[in-house]
């Protein structure tokens, strides 16, 4: 498939609307790097249709990596990864019954052959941080952006308690 001159876009998805006060971890994040995004509800089983046209043209659309944000048996990560080329990134989201351990283990444990870089149960924002690292590696400005926000990460630690 032709690329876009720069994939430099993020694509957050979630499975629900349930899934968002979670996934906004993400976009805050995916802003303060000046990172372009765009956020959507799509479900593998509630919106199989949808789910299959965004990621059979997520590359066509301009963007470079995809965020997806699931719970319980969590197969929306996975299932978008099969259709597309485009690096995914899961983020288990934490269930009310088993704590989000479900949703973790289903995106962790993809097959062989189809790889999920999975984030920790909520951990959206690494999933945003992440994302950035791969458009860093074609994007200077992003790459600068991601190295100033880590220096100022290091800065803000301090020696003592
Ligand atoms: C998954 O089912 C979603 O990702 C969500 O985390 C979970 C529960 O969805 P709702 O019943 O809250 O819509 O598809």
């Amino acid at each position: 498939m032709k690329l876009n001159k720069l994939n430099n876009k993020v694509a957050i998805i979630m499975g629900s609307q349930s899934d968002h006060s979670v996934m906004k971890g993400c976009e805050k994040i995916l802003k303060t790097l000046k990172i372009k995004y765009q956020i959507s509800i799509v479900s593998a089983h509630r919106t199989p249709k949808r789910m299959f046209e965004f990621a059979e043209s997520a590359s066509k659309n301009g963007f470079g990596v995809i965020v997806a944000g699931a719970g319980g048996s969590a197969h929306l990560p996975g299932m978008v990864a099969s259709l597309s080329s485009l690096p995914v990134i899961g983020v288990p989201i934490e269930t009310k019954k088993l704590k989000g351990l479900d949703s973790l283990l289903s995106i962790v444990q993809m097959p062989r052959g189809c790889p999920v870089a999975t984030m920790s149960i909520n951990g959206s924002m690494n999933a945003g941080l992440l994302a950035a690292s791969i458009i860093g590696n074609f994007d200077e400005k992003i790459k600068s952006n991601l190295e100033k926000w880590k220096r100022l990460q290091t800065k803000s630690i301090k020696k003592k308690p």
